[in-house]
């Protein structure tokens, strides 16, 4: 894209709503330059001049970048970076599931202790399944795989069943994980939904970093209207990650869903994510609203947002089950992502969703820092969960 695309898409805005339009000191350079051009006092030729000086620039900078990335040494140095990342990662996950862990860990460490396999050691299984807010359902699931893991591989000693247990609820997990599909037609729309307080601002704020990072552009519509706060909230993450956020004092939460949509279509933008207010699902007025905000998208779009992604705050515990329930009959929940699993003790409930509401899971929240988000792996997660 050249800069004269680059700046004209970015000068379309709708004309009803405060748009918050935030540049890189270097953009803005490249913004005030352009916008020179609009003045006629302005000699032409000069602008056109600088305009074609910085291009050079850029061709120049792109032409090392290339070289850069051609280098043997620098891709290794590539390979080191993302190799640290993923270690601090597991890391931090290891961490935050630090409590569940010690709760549940150290119960079936008293399990599996020791001994042999006999009716009373599934029974504390299930007491300790059960107290890791695993779920009745699942908990019944996963003892019944053990039972016959144990009869199919003769197994006799109680120390051995730890790492079927392991297996069982990675394959239980599996049965949850799925990426995220962007389509090729733009703009990809989704939709933050969940009660207040769960992260879903927190959690766009890190999305959009996540998508960029692949070098998508991104635009934020703040439709949570009710406190201002809340949208100011989401304006920082705007600014921080450099992306227009479409927001309206006091206005309408449709309203703004669609100024946002039709913003994306104006100006090419890949990425729609739409900013929701806490909705208590038993209140069903807010409900009605919250589906006002998907009718209204679906006005701009011509079709449904592509994801409606539910965010749930892990400390809940089983109450996560019937949340579910509530979004997904009023308007139909296409994923999950769970937050907050750093210091809670509720972890186990991830296995609980899996079996008895199995809404594919996404990504998992580990802390409030921008880094602190990542695709669900049902490896990793069960590895931090269980030593
Ligand atoms: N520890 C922790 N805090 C989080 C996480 N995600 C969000 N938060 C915090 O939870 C609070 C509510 O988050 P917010 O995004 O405002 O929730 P919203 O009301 O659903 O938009 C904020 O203080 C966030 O910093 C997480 O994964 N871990
Ligand atoms: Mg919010």
């Amino acid at each position: 894209m050249n800069m004269f695309s680059k700046f004209f898409k970015k000068q379309k805005q709708p004309e009803s709503h405060e748009i918050e339009i935030i540049e890189s000191d270097t953009k803005d350079l490249k913004l005030n330059k352009v916008s020179e051009l609009e003045d006629p006092s302005i000699n032409l030729t000069e602008s056109v001049d600088i305009i074609e000086k910085n291009t050079q620039i850029i061709d120049k900078l792109d032409n090392i970048v290339d070289i850069l990335k051609a280098d043997s040494d620098f891709k290794i140095l590539q390979e080191d970076i993302e190799e640290t990342k993923q270690k601090n990662w597991l890391k931090s996950l290891r961490g935050g599931l630090e409590k569940t862990r010690n709760n549940l860990g150290k119960k079936l460490l008293g399990v599996f202790g020791g001994g042999k396999i006999s009716p009373e050691l599934y029974d504390e299984l299930e007491t300790t399944l059960l107290s890791s807010d695993i779920g009745i359902r699942s908990t019944k699931y996963i003892l019944d795989e053990i039972r016959n893991k144990v009869t199919l591989k003769g197994l006799k000693d109680a120390n051995e069943l730890k790492d079927a247990l392991k297996n069982i609820l990675i394959e239980l997990l599996t049965t949850i994980k799925k990426p995220l599909e962007i389509k090729d037609k733009k703009p990809h729309v989704i939709m933050l939904v969940g009660v207040n307080g769960s992260g879903k601002t927190t959690t766009i704020g890190k999305l959009t970093k996540y998508f960029q990072q692949q070098g998508k552009s991104v635009i934020l519509g703040a439709a949570d209207t009710f406190r201002a706060a809340a949208r100011e909230q989401l304006i920082e993450w705007g600014k921080r990650n450099n992306v227009v956020v479409i927001s309206q004092e006091n206005g309408d939460p449709a309203s703004v869903a669609f100024d946002t949509v039709k913003s994306a279509f104006a100006n090419n933008i890949d990425i729609v994510l739409i900013d929701t207010a806490g909705r208590l699902s038993t209140q069903t007025n807010l409900m009605e609203e919250i589906k006002k905000i998907k009718r209204i998208t679906n006005k701009a779009l011509n079709e449904d947002p592509h994801e409606t992604l539910l965010i749930l705050d892990s400390n809940i515990g089983q109450n996560a089950l019937s949340q579910l329930k509530a979004f997904d009959e009023a308007i139909g929940v296409t994923g999950l992502i769970v937050t907050k699993l750093d210091g809670t003790a509720k972890g186990g409930v991830i296995c609980a969703i899996a079996k008895e509401n199995p809404v594919p899971l996404l990504f998992i929240g580990i802390g409030e820092k921008i880094d602190d988000l990542r695709e669900f792996d049902p490896v990793e997660y069960v590895n931090a969960l269980i030593d």
